[in-house]
């Protein structure tokens, strides 16, 4: 989701990589991106400029992100020359905040399968604070399921911004990710029973359909978790684990 702390992540996991001699590479796709916490090796806003965009076609800001990611799109053969050249062991890449953007469209989608032919892995940000709700929980467990039907890629699940969390409120997220009896009763507790209802529903839905793995609290501002993060992406990158495609 926007604000999740994606940028943020990939700055800290590019440090940790980094710091132990790992030949990473990171790649900003977001070519709405002003600030960065990183300094991108392969950079969108090389290719095109949402500001022009929106000059030149009388776009809106959302109307802008959709037409650079198109044209990112058709220049994906230039940004996979780029990576192969580098030939680097792992590539970040972080994606715009916009999740329909990359997720729901199909320039996305294509930039997401065929940005490299080696094995991917997707880390889905579930925002810590954000989730530590129940009906915020199913929000991001549906985004989740969403994504994954969508990109088809094998998918790891982070629990972002640990630090602004209770260790208590961390382990409850991570109990409801694993163990649906738990969540439902947190639902059954809620005061809104009519969502709680409907809540029940969606995320019996996609517990039942295996999409949702216990996920890894990772914090970028204190760089805990990253250990963990990266076996659970060498894991899936080396095959270790059974890919969903
Ligand atoms: N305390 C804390 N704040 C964080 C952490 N990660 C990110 N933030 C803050 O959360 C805000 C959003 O972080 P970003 O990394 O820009 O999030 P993003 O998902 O890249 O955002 P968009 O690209 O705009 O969608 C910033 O103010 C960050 O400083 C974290 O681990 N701990
Ligand atoms: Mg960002």
């Amino acid at each position: 989701m926007a604000g999740s702390g994606k940028s943020a992540l990939t700055a800290a996991y590019l440090g940790f990589l980094r710091k132990h001699d790992q030949d990473a590479l990171v790649v900003n796709l977001d070519p709405g991106a002003t600030v960065l916490p990183y300094n991108p090796d392969i950079d969108s806003r090389n290719y095109v400029d949402v500001e022009k965009l929106m000059l030149d076609y009388k776009l809106g800001p959302n109307g802008a992100l959709i037409m650079a990611s198109d044209l990112l799109a058709d220049r994906l053969e230039e940004i996979r020359g780029e990576i192969e050249d580098a030939a680097p062991d792992l590539v970040l890449v972080d994606t715009a905040g916009q999740i329909e953007l990359f997720a729901f469209r199909e320039g996305g989608r294509f930039i997401a399968s065929h940005l490299s032919d080696d094995a991917k892995a997707l880390v889905f940000l579930m925002d810590a604070p954000f989730t530590r709700r129940p009906l915020n929980f199913v929000t991001n467990v549906y985004l989740a399921a969403a994504i994954q039907s969508r990109l088809g890629q094998p998918q790891i699940y982070a629990l972002s911004k640990s630090d602004l969390v209770d260790q208590s409120e961390l382990e409850q997220i991570i109990d409801w990710s694993t163990e649906p009896e738990s969540f439902e009763l947190a639902l059954h507790n809620m005061d809104e029973q009519n969502l709680a209802l409907v809540s029940r529903e969606l995320s019996r839905a996609v517990t039942s359909a295996g999409f949702l793995a216990e996920p890894i609290p990772v914090s970028a501002e204190n760089a805990t978790g990253l250990v963990e993060l990266n076996a659970a992406v060498t894991r899936i990158l080396s095959g270790g684990e059974e890919r969903r495609e």
